[in-house]
C-alpha cells in the first residue's frame, strides 16, 4: 500500500490499532483536511473543530500566514542546533519577550519539556539566589493538575491512570488542593518551597476556574514567602480565555468593587501549544533576569529548541493573535456562548451546568462520573458535524479556533441544542 493512496477511515483507525501503541482512545473520525474552524474527514464529511488540538490551533487551521512562513522559512533552513547561531533565534527572543514582557526566554519544543525547563529553572533559583540547602528544593503543585506526561510531571499528578506503574517518581513536589489559598498559605510556610506551579484554569480536570482573586492572592503570598511563582498557561494562554494570557486578568478597570479577575505577573510563564498555530511544537519558559540568570552554558538545552522554523512560526502566530484581535474574539464569542449553553442547563435535565472562560468552556453532564453519557453525546455530535471530546468525569471540553464568526458561533450552538434535545428524547 502507498502512503499517498487515499484511505478509508476503517483502514486508518485498523492500521493504528495493528501498528500504533494503545495510548489513546479517539473519537472514531478519520480528519485529512483542516481549514480555518472546519475540519474533513476521509470521506469528506466537514465538521466543526470544537477542539482546537486541546487549545493549540488557535489561529484556525492553515492559517495562510502562519502556513506562509513555515513553507518560506523551511526553504531556507531548518535546524542548526545551538551549537551555532542561526539567524531567527535571536529576533524571535526580542519578539516574544517583548510581546509578553519577560526579560528572556528559554526555547523549548513541548509544553512538558517547557514545564520541565521552569522545574528545573526554580530549584536552581532556589538553591543559588534563595538558599535552600542541597537537595532541599520543593515544588508545589495542585490537585488535579495536568502539566504533561514526562516522569517528573506525572511525580505531580494525583491522576491514577497517569501515574499506575510508572514510578519511582521525582521528590521534592507537594500537592495541595486548587482554589485554597489557606492550603497554600500554610504550605508556604516551609523555608524549602523554591516555586508554586499552577495552572490559572484547570483544563483536563474539567476547565475549572478558581475564585476570582485565587491567582492575584497566590502571587502575593508567593512573593511575600520569596517563592516563584509559575503559571502554566499552556493550554489557557494566547487569547484562549479572552485574554491574551489568562493571568491577564479580566478587567482593566481600578475600581475596587469590579468584581472583574486581577491582573497577575507569573515569575515564570509556561507557554506551548498556540504559540505555533499548533503547526509545529514550539513551547517557551519566560522569566525575568533575576531568575533566568541561573541558567548557564551546558545546564539545560534540546536539539530541537530555538530552531529557525519554530522561530518564524511562532512570530507568524503570534502576529495573527494580535492583528486579528483573537483575545477580543474569544471573550466576545465566549460570553455569547455561555449564556446560550445556560439556556440549555435550564431548559434540559441533561445538563448541569456551563463554566469557563473566553472560548476555554465545558458543560457539565448529568450523569454519573463513570458513565458513557459524554462520549455518546459526542459521538451524536460528531455525528451532526461537530467535534469535541469528554474529559473527566462526564464533562465535554468545547474550545473552537478562536478566528470563529459570530454567525459560526451561533451555528455550533444551534448543533450543540438540536444534538442534546435528540439525545435526551433517545435515553
Ligand atoms: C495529551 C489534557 C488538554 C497542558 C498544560 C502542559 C501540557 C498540557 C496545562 C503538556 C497538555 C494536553 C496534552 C494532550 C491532552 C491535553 C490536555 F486533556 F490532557 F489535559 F489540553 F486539556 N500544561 N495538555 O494542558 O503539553 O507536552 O502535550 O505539549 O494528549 O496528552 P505537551
Amino acid at each position: 500500500m502507498s502512503v499517498l493512496e487515499s484511505i478509508s477511515s476503517s483502514e486508518a483507525i485498523a492500521l493504528e490499532e495493528k501498528h500504533g501503541a494503545h495510548n489513546y482512545h479517539p473519537l472514531p473520525v478519520v480528519l485529512s483536511k483542516g481549514k480555518g474552524v472546519y475540519v474533513w474527514d476521509v470521506e469528506g464529511n466537514k465538521y466543526y473543530d470544537f477542539l482546537s488540538a486541546y487549545s493549540a490551533v488557535n489561529q484556525g487551521h492553515g492559517h495562510p500566514q502562519i502556513i506562509g512562513a513555515l513553507t518560506e522559512q523551511a526553504q531556507k533552513l531548518t535546524l542548526t542546533s545551538r551549537a551555532f547561531y542561526n539567524d531567527l533565534l535571536g529576533k524571535y527572543e526580542k519578539y516574544v519577550t517583548e510581546y509578553f514582557g519577560f526579560d528572556k526566554v528559554l526555547p523549548m519544543n513541548t509544553g512538558a519539556e517547557a514545564v520541565e525547563t521552569a522545574i528545573k529553572l526554580a530549584r536552581k533559583w532556589g538553591y543559588e539566589k534563595k538558599g535552600i540547602p542541597e537537595g532541599q528544593a520543593k515544588i508545589i503543585v495542585c490537585h488535579n493538575n495536568f502539566h504533561g506526561r514526562t516522569v517528573t510531571i506525572i511525580s505531580a499528578s494525583n491522576d491514577p491512570v497517569a501515574t499506575n506503574n510508572f514510578g519511582p517518581f521525582t521528590p521534592g513536589i507537594v500537592s495541595i488542593p486548587y482554589d485554597d489559598i489557606t492550603a497554600l498559605r500554610s504550605e508556604l510556610k516551609d523555608a524549602n518551597v523554591a516555586a508554586f506551579l499552577v495552572e490559572p484554569i484547570q483544563g483536563e480536570a474539567g476547565v475549572y476556574t478558581p475564585d476570582l482573586d485565587y491567582l492575584k492572592n497566590a502571587a502575593e503570598l508567593c512573593r511575600s514567602n520569596n517563592v516563584l511563582f509559575i503559571a502554566d498557561e499552556v493550554q489557557t494562554g494566547i487569547a484562549r480565555t479572552g485574554r491574551l494570557l489568562a493571568t491577564c486578568g479580566n478587567c482593566s478597570c481600578t475600581d475596587k468593587n469590579c468584581s472583574g479577575t486581577p491582573e497577575v505577573k507569573p515569575d515564570v510563564l509556561i507557554l506551548g501549544k498556540a504559540i505555533s498555530g499548533g503547526v509545529f511544537p514550539v513551547s517557551a519558559v519566560l522569566a525575568n533576569d533575576a531568575v533566568m540568570e541561573v541558567i548557564t552554558p551546558g545546564t539545560h538545552g534540546s536539539t530541537f529548541g530555538g530552531n529557525p522554523l519554530a522561530c518564524a512560526v511562532a512570530i507568524a502566530a503570534l502576529e495573527v493573535v494580535r492583528s486579528e484581535d483573537l483575545a477580543g474574539n474569544a471573550e466576545r464569542l465566549g460570553i455569547i456562548f455561555r449564556n446560550e449553553m445556560q439556556a440549555l442547563v435550564d431548559k434540559t435535565d441533561l445538563v448541569k451546568l456551563v463554566r469557563g472562560k473566553g472560548l476555554l468552556n465545558a458543560i457539565v453532564i448529568n450523569d454519573t462520573e463513570d458513565s458513557s453519557t459524554a462520549w455518546d453525546i459526542c459521538m451524536a455530535l460528531k455525528q451532526n458535524g461537530l467535534l469535541a471530546k469528554p474529559t473527566h468525569g462526564n464533562i465535554i471540553r468545547f474550545a473552537p479556533p478562536l478566528v470563529m464568526t459570530e454567525t459560526e458561533l451561533r451555528e455550533c450552538v444551534a448543533i450543540i441544542a438540536k444534538t442534546l434535545e435528540t439525545f435526551e428524547k433517545t435515553r
